[in-house]
């Protein structure tokens, strides 16, 4: 395989590469807002876009890093803030670096026996998600979010786990504050 360049739109968070662009509007995440009523009645009205992925074409072997840009759009469903379906790795003992362009949010990370972790994520904060964690990010901002992720080649998405049980925490807004409440459904 020959070396290449992609470009990245700072403001934007889009590349300009051999892309597959990944775009998940709320009907892709149906069960995955704790609010259901809340979550039937966007998909009626416009079925919102959440959240995109600019994902650079790298063969998905061992030996090659994956890169790709996320951003993911400011708004709740309900009282939850926007957020990305999240996953392990099908290859468990592969990690991750997210590295943020614009925006805030948090990063919730959940091992197999529940234990939880979650780190801000704000312009130029670098995230080091390790082996065995699931990760799914959470726009607690008015603007979009949008960071850059590396991750091996091998690593693939396992999403079952997370879209049957959800993550035991849920990041929600009350009375304008962010705040983090167990899953009801966990
Ligand atoms: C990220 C995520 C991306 C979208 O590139 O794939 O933010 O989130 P979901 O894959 O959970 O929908 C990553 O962690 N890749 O491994
Ligand atoms: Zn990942």
């Amino acid at each position: 395989m020959e070396p290449f360049n992609s470009y990245l739109n700072f403001n934007t968070g889009e590349i300009l590469a051999n892309c597959n662009i990944i775009v998940r509007h709320l009907s892709d995440m149906k069960g995955m807002y704790y609010d259901l009523k809340a979550t039937q009645k966007i998909i009626n009205e416009d079925d919102r876009v959440i959240y995109k992925v600019y994902n650079i074409d790298v063969p998905e072997k061992y030996g090659h890093l994956q890169h790709c840009t996320s951003i993911i759009y400011p708004g709740r469903v309900g009282d939850e803030f926007h957020m990305t379906k999240g996953h392990f790795h099908a290859q468990e003992d592969t990690a991750e670096i997210y590295l943020v362009l614009q925006g805030t949010g948090k990063l919730l990370m959940q091992k197999k026996d529940t234990e939880v972790k979650i780190l801000d994520m704000q312009s130029g904060s670098i995230s080091y998600i390790p082996p065995y964690w699931a990760h799914r990010t959470i726009n607690t901002g008015n603007t979009p979010l949008i960071f850059f992720a590396v991750y091996p080649g091998e690593a693939g998405h396992n999403y079952g786990i997370i879209e049957n049980k959800g993550f035991c925490k849920l990041i929600v807004e009350r009375n304008g504050q962010i705040k983090v409440i167990d899953n009801p459904n966990y």
